[in-house]
This record gives C-alpha cells, structure tokens and sequence, in this order.
C-alpha cells in the first residue's frame, strides 16, 4: 500500500535493523523498544491486522507462527526463559500501525493483564 510505513520497510524504501527475511516475511527491530529484545514481525503484503487475514493468508500465519516465531526466539536467545508475542488489533487494542505486526519482546519479565 502505497502509504504505509511497514509496506515502506517491507520494501527496503524505509532502512530498518532486520533480524529475519525470508520472500513472505521480515522481522525487525521496533524504534522504541519496551525490553531488551523487541523484534516487529510483519507479512511483505499489506494485511491491516489479524482481522484481515484472507482463506489464501493460512500457510503465510502457519509460516509465521511455526516457523518464524521459534527461529527467532531461538536466535534472539529468549526461548529458554520465555518471551511475549502481542499483536494489538484495532483502537482498543493499541494499534497505532496499521500494517500486521506481531511484537516479540524478551529479555525481561512481563507483568500480566497488560495495563
Ligand atoms: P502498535 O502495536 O501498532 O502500537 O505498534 C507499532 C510499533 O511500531 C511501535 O512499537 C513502534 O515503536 C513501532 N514502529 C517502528 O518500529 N518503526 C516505525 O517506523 C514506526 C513504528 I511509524
């Protein structure tokens, strides 16, 4: 989408510090980090958010979650002591991008509910 700023570092218009790429996938690091490992997870295509995942969107979400998810945690080295995977969805939610982003923070303890 033309004015989106995720599609914008999807596309390598707008520089951002990657930690993962794949064709259908790039995963980098959030300007305003809340923990110590805060890695934004977001499909090349424009999807607003999870609400818009499409029937063709399945293997893309499973490549996401099964794959990409793990790797990363793995690499970041959060995987033994755990992590927070979040997508914020709509106003209520806290989206402030509207460009399908899973935030993966670690390196710290997280409080629960969220505030
Ligand atoms: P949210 O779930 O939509 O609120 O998260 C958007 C995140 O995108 C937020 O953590 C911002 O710091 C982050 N971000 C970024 O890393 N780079 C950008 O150019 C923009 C937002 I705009």
């Amino acid at each position: 989408m033309a004015d989106c700023i995720f599609c914008k570092i999807a596309q390598g218009e707008i520089p951002s510090t990657k930690v993962y790429e794949d064709d259908t996938v790039l995963a980098f690091r959030d300007l305003d980090p809340q923990a110590p490992e805060h890695v934004l997870i977001i499909p090349k295509k424009h999807i607003r958010s999870v609400l818009d995942f499409g029937a063709e969107d399945g293997a893309l979400a499973a490549h996401i979650l099964t794959e990409v998810v793990p790797q990363l945690a793995r690499s970041l080295g959060v995987d033994g002591d755990g992590f927070r995977l979040v997508t914020n969805t709509g106003e209520d939610g806290g989206q402030t991008v509207g460009h399908l982003h899973f935030h993966l923070l670690g390196g710290r303890a997280f409080a629960w509910p969220p505030g």
